[in-house]
């Protein structure tokens, strides 16, 4: 830090002019998050003092965190259970397996290699999570049309399971699994069932309503114990705004840690310090826009996604799977250099690092038609320069 301060207008300069370099999001192809909602970046900005690990002095922010998870329990068909604001998906899904490992320790269950059942395609979270947890994940591979069979979770269950993970909208493929096949699968084995909609928490409730074909994923599945849904992703919540959401009306309080001082309640996160500008956010987005303004922009978000889909088709491209969600994703040999092109050229898009030769394109609520448009002709340009052997500069 220097010495002397430097003066209010010359910091904002130099902020705004790394900000200016960020990619602006009409060019952003590759992110689950998405530009916020105005009145939510407001809404945060009036809130940015105030601290949820201190609910004595926030008592207002508090009541509004209360609102934002009841409105996030009703949106999941359990306005009966409970939950907190986190984060995002990461501290949400560490909860959920805390929670999961700790019950089975209460029923005296906890063997010495407490083992997850997942997907082969679970979020990479849950790396993180296993190894903070001591969890030892018990990987079930995904079928063809790349979900994770119901069956297969029922056979791998054994005396050392304490959770089952099941994917409601993969952030890879946005693909949908079969909340309502597992669920009954899971339902009676003693098992922690917990449903990772992080992604599709705000895009297949309004999905379903409009008519697509997807598999209920909520609480009103027999089995579901706890769900991860984050309002900073299609919810276009600012970041950092995720939650944790239990079947039961204690069950949140399950995770709880005491503090050093008598009058502080026990914290039920992981984060002691956190934003009550994140809940605050959430809450003015969710009242403002209500089902029917979610609704119309996962209308809107279909269509765009059909439309990016059918334009690729036309230039002769191949899927890898029918989109489920908003996430398309297209056989491309030479992928990585061809998203290299692009990014030099100002795109961003991504490649996966296990299904090699593809591009993944996420359409979110700020890809318009006009978007989809101009990235196409980018894209097929690209291509011919990295087929011509054109060198990739990245700055
Ligand atoms: N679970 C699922 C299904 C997710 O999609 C994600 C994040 C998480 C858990 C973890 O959530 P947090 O990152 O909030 O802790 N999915 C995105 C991804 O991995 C995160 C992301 C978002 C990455 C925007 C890049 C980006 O620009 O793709």
């Amino acid at each position: 830090m220097r010495t002397d301060g430097v003066p209010a207008p010359d910091v904002r300069r130099r902020i705004a002019a790394e900000l200016a370099d960020d990619v602006p999001w009409t060019r952003v192809l590759n992110s689950i998050c998405t530009e916020p909602h105005p009145l939510g970046v407001e809404m945060a900005s009036s809130a940015s003092h105030t601290n949820l690990g201190d609910v004595r002095i926030f008592r207002g922010t508090k009541r509004i965190e209360r609102r934002v998870v009841q409105l996030l329990l009703d949106l999941v068909a359990n306005p009966g259970g409970s939950g907190n604001l986190v984060s995002g998906g990461t501290e949400a899904n560490l909860i959920a397996m805390l929670v999961a490992r700790e019950s089975a320790r209460g029923k005296g269950r906890l063997t010495h290699r407490p083992e997850v059942v997942v997907s082969s395609t679970v979020h990479y979270s849950f790396t993180k999570i296993f190894g903070l947890l001591g969890l030892t994940p018990v990987v079930v591979p995904v079928d063809d049309a790349l979900h994770l069979p119901a069956g297969e979770v029922a056979r791998r269950i054994t005396e050392h399971t304490v959770a089952v993970i099941a994917t409601a909208g993969s952030s890879e493929f946005g693909v949908v699994d079969a909340v309502d096949e597992i669920g009954p699968a899971v339902s009676g084995r003693d098992v922690h069932l917990h449903v990772d909609a992080a992604t599709g928490g705000f895009i297949i409730p309004f999905a379903r309503e409009l008519g697509h074909d997807l598999p209920q994923f909520d609480f009103s599945v027999d089995g579901v114990d706890s769900i991860t849904i984050d309002p900073h992703k299609y919810g276009l919540a600012p970041v950092p705004a995720g939650a944790i959401l239990f079947r039961g009306a204690q069950d949140a309080g399950q995770f709880a840690f005491d503090s050093f001082f008598v009058d502080t309640p026990a914290h039920h996160t992981l984060l002691g310090t956190r934003p009550g500008a994140a809940a605050v956010a959430t809450f003015a987005v969710l009242e403002h826009l209500g089902r029917d303004g979610f609704r119309d922009i996962t209308r809107t978000n279909f269509e765009v996604t059909g439309y990016l889909a059918d334009g690729l088709r036309a230039a002769g491209h191949e899927l890898l799977a029918e989109p489920q969600l908003n996430i398309v994703v297209v056989k491309m040999p030479g992928a990585t250099r061809i998203s290299q092109r692009l990014e030099s050229d100002g795109w961003i898009v991504s490649t996966s690092k296990r299904f090699g030769e593809t591009l993944r394109l996420v359409v979110n609520r700020h890809v318009t038609r006009e978007v989809v448009d101009a990235f196409l002709p980018a894209l097929e340009r690209a291509r011919r320069e990295v087929a011509a052997g054109v060198e990739v500069v990245l700055r």
